[in-house]
């Protein structure tokens, strides 16, 4: 089992790289950064990190087609992979729908353009003078002018056919979820993609919250869990039982909670079943737990998202201990 972590350049640059660093010196081998307009840039804060760090492979979790072309991605995962000294990983994915339309971005037909944009950066980076005539993407003679080197490129997938293209063009998959359950679903799109004998990460994106105190962790999760049942679609809630009046319990509490900054309410709204599907949330044995059951149903790294836990730093240092040398020794 491989080990990331996840973090939002939504706090400043310093923040960032107290916490990477902290991670790399726990044991970690991944830091993903996300990737949203209204944030600090991921390629600036890649590009610290790629100073600052020195074994932690680092990569944009994940970079999208639509408001960035495959050629600049190319390009711009390249400097982090020269900076870092071959470190660099390329997250991609049909990017947060809700995000892009707010600049404008129209959301459409993401398969075939993450298809596309993969072909095309895979092209650049193999140093190829590249004509390419796509429905999205037109390149007529275009070369990067320097060496790109060898990046593994991972898709972010939830849908079926998202999942079998990632198995398809991917070197991994990034899969926002946590319970074995919706891995177990996952794999079989996995597997009508994947060819094989190919070696392929499956990585559980998952929101994480770890503490000794397993109340305070779970406590901890409440919030990044109501935004995960708010956003999710019925199919999950199918899946794992949960009610319809539960899911709309946590919905209308969090649209109060923007007007009213009544957050109490969203943290009553998640029950514990909630935080138990979309979250692995608890003491180190609780996450050990968790971590043995993804194995078995074929994941091969787990991130550690938000929220980590009640304090960021000592969850970090708490899952490097107990967690990562566990698994990794
Ligand atoms: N999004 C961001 O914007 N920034 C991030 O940093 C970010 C991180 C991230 C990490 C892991 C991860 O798994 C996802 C992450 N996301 C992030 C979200 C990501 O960008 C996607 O929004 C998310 O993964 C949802 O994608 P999905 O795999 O579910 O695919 C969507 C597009 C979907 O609906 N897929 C369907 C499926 O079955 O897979 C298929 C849809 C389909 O068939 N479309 C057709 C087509 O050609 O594309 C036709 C549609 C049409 O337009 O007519």
């Amino acid at each position: 089992m491989k080990f990331g972590v996840e973090f939002v350049p939504n706090v400043k640059y310093y923040e960032l790289e107290y916490y990477a660093k902290l991670a790399e010196d726990s044991g970690f081998g991944y830091c993903w950064i996300t990737d949203h307009y209204n944030n600090r840039n991921v390629y600036a804060m890649l590009t610290l990190l790629a100073l600052k760090t020195q074994k932690m492979r680092i990569g944009a979790g994940v970079a999208n087609p639509y408001h960035t072309h495959p050629a600049v991605v190319a390009s711009a995962i390249a400097t982090i992979n020269e900076v870092s000294g071959g470190r660099a990983v390329l997250g991609i994915a049909a990017g947060d729908k809700v995000t892009l339309e707010r600049i404008g971005v129209k959301w459409e037909k993401p398969l075939s353009r993450i298809r596309e944009a993969v072909e095309v950066i895979r092209a650049l980076h193999a140093g190829k003078s590249v004509s390419y005539d796509g429905k999205f993407f037109k390149l007529s003679g275009a070369k990067l002018d320097f060496n790109a080197g060898s990046i593994p490129i991972y898709i972010g997938a939830q849908g079926p056919k998202m999942l079998k293209l990632a198995a398809e063009i991917g070197d991994g998959v990034l899969i926002n979820a946590s319970h074995p359950k919706d891995f177990e679903v996952a794999r079989k799109s996995i597997d009508e993609g994947l060819q094989k004998g190919k070696d392929f990460d499956v990585v559980a994106y998952a929101s994480l919250s770890i503490d000794r105190d397993g109340g305070k962790a779970r406590n901890a999760a409440k919030i990044v869990v109501a935004f995960i049942v708010a956003g999710s679609p019925d199919v999950i809630f199918e899946r794992h039982g949960i009610s319809s009046e539960d899911v709309e319990k946590v919905r209308t509490s969090l649209n109060n909670a923007f007007a009213t900054g009544n957050w109490k309410a969203v943290n009553e709204a998640v029950t514990d079943e909630m935080v138990d599907i979309f979250s692995i949330s608890g003491t180190p044995e609780d996450v050990i737990e968790r971590i043995e059951k993804l194995k078995k149903v074929g994941v091969t790294q787990v991130v550690a998202g938000s929220p980590i836990g009640p304090n960021k730093a000592k969850s970090i240092k708490l899952m490097g201990k107990e967690i990562v040398t566990r698994f990794t020794n």
